[in-house]
């Protein structure tokens, strides 16, 4: 399945955003190749930012939405028509800092969405601003005697926030990201994936990173505490998924079975009812 756009891609050379964008591709194809969605179901929104521009490289329904909001943007789609499957894209900094409170009410409210955070530590489209996530210390163009605060933890954010399903992963792990975002895509519930994305030209993690990150094992994803323990860990970084559970989701227990879209008139039919009527 061609998943690929003529947009150039302006990214810089060897940024994580393509291996995130690879992965995601290979988890599209295999869902639909799998018969768990059509191509058609699917629809992505991304924030404001270098991740941003993923909406432009990918053929699929897609929705630029205004920073920090693609999640509400897709929350909108998901009670509108339940059966489409949405995904929104978000930096760290679009989603941690000018969209942050919309995260904790998505994650309360188990609305059936998937939300994909790119993680640099860095406002890279801006040229390497600090964000919520970069380390104490970290010197960028609005921090140049190092960054005084502490960083925030997605996952333990999310974890606090009531989500259901939490995972990490990691750009220099292709496939293994791939099976997160297939997983994620399939929670019927809030799905939140952060993703260890490097940006090479404003704070280049990748051989840290790759010395960082493990793999889960011997983890059960239904433990929260076991969860939380591992979303503390900083001395190295697990990746996988780190909790996931059932709960009820958003849109049945608003909807029920109703589909909102489904109701309205086709637009050639309002038109011929309006003529009808004159
Ligand atoms: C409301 C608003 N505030 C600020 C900006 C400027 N702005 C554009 S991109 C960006 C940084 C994005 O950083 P991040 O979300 O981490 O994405 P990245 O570029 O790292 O992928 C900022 C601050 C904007 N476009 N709109
Ligand atoms: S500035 Fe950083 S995040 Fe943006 S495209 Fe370049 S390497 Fe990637
Ligand atoms: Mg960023």
């Amino acid at each position: 399945m061609d998943l690929d756009t003529p947009m150039e891609n302006t990214w810089c050379p060897g940024c994580g955003d393509f291996g995130l964008l690879n992965a995601f591709k290979r988890a599209v194809r295999e869902l639909v190749d799998e018969g768990f969605c059509k191509k058609e179901d699917l629809v992505v929104s991304s924030g404001i930012g270098c991740h941003g521009k993923t909406v432009d490289y990918l053929h699929l329904n897609s929705f630029y939405s205004i920073h920090g909001r693609a999640i509400t943007t897709i929350s909108g789609m998901k009670l509108a028509n339940p059966n489409l499957h949405v995904i929104a894209f978000q930096g760290d900094g679009d989603a941690l800092a000018e969209g942050i409170g919309h995260i904790v009410h998505v994650a309360k409210r188990n609305i059936n969405i998937t939300m994909i955070v790119y993680n640099n530590e860095v406002y890279s489209l801006t040229t390497g601003q600090f964000t919520p996530t970069s380390k104490k210390g970290f010197k960028g163009k609005s921090t140049p005697k190092g960054n005084v605060e502490e960083p925030l933890s997605p996952a333990m954010l999310v974890l606090a926030s009531g989500g259901t399903f939490v995972a990490r992963g990691f750009v220099g792990k292709i496939d293994h990201l791939k099976g997160i975002f297939k997983e994620a895509i399939k929670h019927e519930g809030f799905s939140f994936v952060e993703v260890m994305q490097p940006c090479v030209t404003f704070l280049n993690t990748f051989k840290l990173w790759r010395e960082m990150t493990y793999i889960l094992e011997d983890h059960d994803p239904s433990d929260f505490d076991a969860a939380w323990e591992k979303a503390k860990e900083t001395e190295k970084l697990p990746i996988g998924i780190l909790y996931q559970t059932k709960a009820p989701t958003y849109e049945k227990e608003l909807l029920g079975s109703l589909i909102p879209a489904q109701q309205k008139k086709a637009p050639s039919e309002e038109i011929k009812a309006i003529f009808a009527e004159r």
